[in-house]
């Protein structure tokens, strides 16, 4: 096996890469290494091809714009079980795998979670041998590159494709022509039935670029179908012909943009026309290549819905309603029912998020502007869907507002949510609290007209890569406690649990925990220059910046613990690292400053000698998935403190807890599944709960009240608006404290005492020893159930109707 890897590998490096390994650099093992991989997984790639072709079996078609995949190397051959022959070949080769997997770039074609769920998603569905597609971008730049200068965020460009990428396959034979703008013609059929065909003013290739997902065991090996856009014409040869260089090719520069880049802002859509052209290019591709693929098979479209199940990840791929009614009525003539029986029965929708800002919505004279023909179908549909609704509640006028797919307050809008679910015949939400205010809020109306299309489906992560690739040492007890077969079957880690007061299995899961800090530990002093104690307890928190995720509140603690240990210096503090890392939308000025905030705090406690060892603040610049994977086996804490009701799920919570990190986190998303899992006695809860957060909101209390009843509080708001940590600009975070006075949205300072308390909870815990590691125990012993292998047989059995053995 090792002789055959190495033989591959060198094969490679000579016949692909064109080089003499004597010479190879890092980037070129991984380029061979990669090539010699995808060789093992290509046979299975296809067959799995062949055999859904031919046994008609149910496809499912994962739409998103976004899939954050990170590295894929260790990824495929762990999956393969063939990391630990790649290893041994490399090493008798004299080259070092560790040096050869970081040689890889992140492919980081996501904002955060819910790109980085498509990714585990599409790993677990490979794995459960569930013929599956997934659709998106091929982004020439993934989400931007994150530099810290002098404590502020810069965003430089990322470019993970400039030297190419060895997992993909281009397809010259899978070209779709996608059009925008121009003009709907309308004419009559001698029959007496109306037709349309859309003219459009602009057509781009869309070109696809297929990436195998190998599954655990290389059980099956899915594609993910990335589309790439390319110019009809790449020149305009008369203009060159004239010596207009830039007008030559400027038809080319305006059909690639739409896959230059990924949108960078999460939670807020960025409302740009080239956004809206991004997700109509990519869904009208898909949808054309997936009807294409089922005529060929089946002939007929009519079988569709039993055929294929399409998920929109989100509203960005909503549009593919229109599109798919569109493709049936215009292109292959079926009559408005049948297409719509066609079209409902074969999409469902997931949505991730409630906050008012983040749903999509779309100017219609954008969108009339773009997509004529499929502003026309949204108002049929929108007729049809208000007829019913006021036949079903005739006493309710204000029900049509809000269900409405077009809002008609100021400036009209199509609203991409209430289209995803009047087309769909299932709508999810991510965790159980999540769900649940679904149904009160946001779709309360939708849902009275729809009962039982809300299901809930709680988020997972695949273990994969979350435990087995990035802590092979917890891996390893794991397997010796729990039995080899966990790393198939999660369910048996719960047998751990049993163990949890056992003095030596405590003393090697700290040993574990221990040499990841200390691979923590040289990162952070590699990055930041800032020296941490890995006996220090290792507080993170690991996720996009966001004023609802309250990064600001654990700053605000990180201060008042500052002042609190140089007021006592001798008192018997916890030895704490506050670990932070993220990205801020480039516009979005609240988040920057946060950044700002916590290196200032960094700079002033790091060094003042009155602190010690005692705290220490480092924020991690870039925040990617590679660096997840080091930071989250090393964490002892997880933070997961978001306003209740605001964070959906969450995943990173997921993952931490996993890795053996206890969670401090308010009653949100599914930290309360969390905490119904590892039970209450082994997480540290605080905080407002969705229904006192609502309460609060609409009473209009404000933060007056919390910050007269805290003096710490007042402190320390007093201290950071008053310069504290920004000397050489003093009033540098008036405006950001001034947020929390008035208004607070986030309700920062009313969580603030009870966090504070809690986080002295967290210190007793640390230094009882024994306790917090037995804790540690039951975190992991209890996390089986967030596997994404469940999430996806639920999916698969609940919403897809796809048979599925797990
Ligand atoms: O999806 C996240 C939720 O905040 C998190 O609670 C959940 O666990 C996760 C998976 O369900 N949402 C998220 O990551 N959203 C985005 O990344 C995003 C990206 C782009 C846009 C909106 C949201 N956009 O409008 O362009």
């Amino acid at each position: 096996m090792v002789s055959e890897a190495k033989s591959a590998i060198i094969s490679k490096m000579t016949l692909s890469v064109g080089k003499d390994p004597a010479f190879a650099t890092d980037y070129d093992w991984f380029l061979a290494c990669a090539l010699a991989a995808r060789d093992r997984a290509t046979l299975r790639f296809l067959e799995g091809k062949r055999v859904t072709a031919s046994d008609g079996k149910k496809r499912v078609y994962y739409l998103s714009l976004e899939f954050l995949i990170g590295r894929q190397l260790t990824d495929v051959l762990s999956n393969l079980s063939l990391l630990d022959v790649f290893r041994a070949a490399l090493e008798d080769l004299g080259v070092d795998y560790e040096r050869v997997r970081s040689a890889e770039p992140d492919a980081a074609l996501g904002n955060g979670g819910l790109g980085r769920l498509a990714a585990c998603f599409m790993e677990s569905m490979a794995t459960l041998g569930i013929p599956a597609y997934g659709y998106g971008i091929r982004y020439d730049h993934g989400l931007f590159r994150q530099v810290i200068y002098d404590g502020w965020q810069e965003e430089y460009p990322e470019d993970w494709l400039s030297f190419g990428t060895p997992w993909e396959f281009l397809r010259t034979d899978v070209v779709f022509n996608v059009g925008f703008g121009g003009s709907v013609e309308t004419y009559v059929t001698p029959a007496g039935i109306t037709r349309y065909t859309w003219h459009p003013g602009e057509v781009v290739h869309a070109v696809s670029y297929d990436t195998p997902m190998v599954g655990w065991r290389g059980r099956s090996v899915n594609p993910l179908r990335l589309w790439s856009a390319r110019a009809v014409d790449p020149l305009r040869l008369e203009l060159f012909n004239r010596g207009d260089f830039a007008g030559a090719s400027s038809d080319q520069a305006r059909a690639e943009a739409i896959s230059k880049f990924l949108y960078p802002s999460d939670e807020t859509p960025s409302g740009q026309e080239l956004r809206l052209r991004q997700e109509y290019f990519f869904v009208s591709a898909s949808l054309q290549d997936l009807l294409s693929r089922h005529r060929r098979i089946y002939g007929d479209l009519h079988s569709l819905p039993e055929r294929a199940a399409i998920q929109l990840n989100d509203t960005h791929p909503a549009v593919a309603i229109a599109e798919m009614m569109r493709l049936l009525l215009d292109e292959h003539g079926l009559p408005w029912n049948e297409a719509w029986a066609i079209t409902s029965a074969t999409f469902s929708y997931t949505n991730h998020t409630l906050l008012p800002e983040a749903l999509e919505t779309w100017p219609l004279a954008v969108f009339e502007r773009l997509l004529p023909r499929h502003l026309q179908i949204i108002y049929f549909i929108n007729n049809l869907h208000l007829e019913a609704a006021k036949k079903a509640f005739p006493e309710e006028p204000e029900l049509l507002r809000s269900v409405s797919i077009i809002d008609e307050r100021d400036g009209r809008k199509v609203r991409m949510g209430q289209l995803a679910f009047v087309g769909s015949h299932a709508i999810n939400g991510v965790s159980a609290l999540h769900t649940d205010l679904m149904r009160k809020t946001t779709f309360r109306d939708l849902n009275r007209i729809y009962p039982d299309r809300i299901q809930n489906k709680t988020n997972g992560i695949t273990f994969r890569r979350w435990l087995h690739q990035s802590n092979p040492g917890l891996t390893a007890i794991l397997k010796e406690v729990c039995g080899a077969e966990v790393v198939d079957n999660p369910e048996v880690i719960e047998r751990l649990a049993a163990h949890a007061g056992d003095s030596a299995l405590q003393d090697r899961i700290r040993a574990v925990k221990l040499a990841n800090k200390t691979a923590l530990a040289k990162v952070i002093a590699e990055r930041t220059g800032v020296r941490v104690d890995p006996a220090a307890l290792f507080d993170v928190q690991i996720k996009r910046m966001h004023e609802y995720k309250r990064q600001l509140l654990n700053l605000l603690e990180t201060a008042a613990l500052y002042d609190a240990i140089r007021a006592n210096p001798d008192a018997d503090w916890t030895p704490r690292v506050k670990i932070m890392a993220g990205k801020a939308a480039a516009s979005y000025v609240n988040a920057k400053f946060i950044i700002k905030l916590a290196n200032d705090i960094a700079q002033v406690v790091n060094n003042d000698p009155a602190v010690r060892d005692l705290l220490k603040v480092v924020f991690l610049p870039n925040y990617n998935v590679s660096l997840a994977e080091v930071i989250i086996p090393a964490a002892d804490l997880s933070e997961q403190i978001s306003t209740a009701g605001m964070e959906a799920s969450g995943t990173g919570n997921m993952k931490l807890a996993l890795n053996g990190a206890l969670t401090i986190g308010t009653l949100d998303g599914a930290n309360i599944e969390i905490r119904d899992n590892v039970g209450n006695d082994n997480i540290f809860i605080f905080g407002l709960t969705t229904d006192e957060v609502s309460y609060r909101r609409e009473r209009g209390i404000t933060a007056g009240q919390a910050i007269a009843a805290s003096p710490m509080l007042a402190g320390v708001l007093n201290a950071v608006s008053g310069g504290r940590f920004s000397p050489d600009d003093p009033g540098r975070f008036v405006q950001l404290i001034d947020g929390l006075r008035g208004a607070d949205r986030y309700m920062v300072t009313d969580d603030f005492d009870s966090y504070y308390a809690a986080q002295r909870r967290v210190d007793a815990c640390w230094n009882s020893g024994e306790p917090w590691t037995r804790s540690a125990i039951i975190n992991i012993a209890n996390m089986a159930w967030f596997s994404s292998d469940r999430t996806i047989a639920e999916y698969a059995r609940e919403i897809w109707n796809v048979p599925v053995d797990l």
